[in-house]
């Protein structure tokens, strides 16, 4: 079944975002919805008018019985509820069929061999970590960066969230790209997008999780390719300072306390 649908799809041409996934079920529901609904109320309004009271006996009409079940082989009426419940099923069951398929292609992300794939080798697994209040963002260099994610354009690459959380329990999500993940502690829920468009789109906490919650924002950053990567190649030597600054504070302090020491003695 899943090779029917959306997981058959392994080139960029094929892909789509969740948020096309999510607008494309939604316009088919309600389109469908929508020509259901009138032709339910065209044919109840018509019924209405068509055997209203009009003072005269109708010798035509035959009410139905109580207890009377309907067979399908006797006269036009028993056909006509076969026909509707024959057609309401076969309506239901594609209509499960078909968003089923596609959740699972939402699930799954459009690939499945994530880095290892030499043409789309630019994929990035991104592990987030909610905290109150707030996202760390680890690259795949190591880089850890708060509350912003920057990632780089481009409609061939599948940017892939790792999310969880170091407290309590939150919730990633961006409505723009139509993507939201759990973040629970001791646990790993992902989820994918794709950054089609250059902008700057907000990522807010969807589970109430203290006092801060309402000031869990950030926020995903789709940037040209080539201002990417020198960014990100410039949070390597920024580590790096880090780290060496650090240690330098470290021995700064190691021989302050020494100093301490030797004043109380
Ligand atoms: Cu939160």
């Amino acid at each position: 079944m899943m090779d029917l649908f959306a997981l058959s799809h392994t080139g960029p041409e094929d892909w789509r975002a969740q948020a096309a996934v999510f607008e494309e079920i939604f316009f088919v529901f309600l389109v469908i919805g929508t020509l259901v609904g009138v032709i339910v109320v065209a044919y109840t309004l018509y019924h209405a008018y068509k055997y209203r009271d009009t003072g005269k006996p109708d010798e035509s009409f035959e009410p139905p019985i109580l207890g009377e079940l309907p067979t399908g082989d006797e006269g036009p009426k028993s056909r006509k509820l076969f026909v509707s419940f024959g057609l309401s099923a076969i309506l239901v069951i594609s209509l499960v069929v078909y968003s089923y398929g596609l959740l699972l292609y939402v699930e799954q992300g459009p690939t499945d061999d994530i880095g290892s794939d030499a043409e789309h080798a630019e994929n990035m697994e991104i592990q987030v970590e909610g905290f109150q209040f707030g996202w760390n963002f680890e690259y795949p260099n190591g880089h850890v960066e708060q509350d912003t994610l920057r990632v780089p354009q481009g409609d061939d690459r599948v940017i892939r969230l790792n999310v969880t959380a170091t407290d309590v329990w939150h919730n990633f999500g961006v409505t723009e790209l139509r993507i939201k993940a759990d973040s629970i502690p001791g646990q790993y829920a992902t989820t994918w997008f794709i950054p089609e468009e250059e902008g700057t789109y907000l990522i807010e906490c969807f589970e109430l999780c203290g006092l801060g919650h309402s000031d869990m924002d950030g926020e995903i950053i789709v940037m040209p390719e080539d201002e990417f990567d020198e960014w990100y190649e410039g949070t390597m030597e920024d580590d790096e300072t880090d780290d060496d600054t650090n240690d330098e504070a470290n021995d700064g302090n190691e021989d302050d306390d020494g100093t301490d020491e030797e004043g109380d003695n």
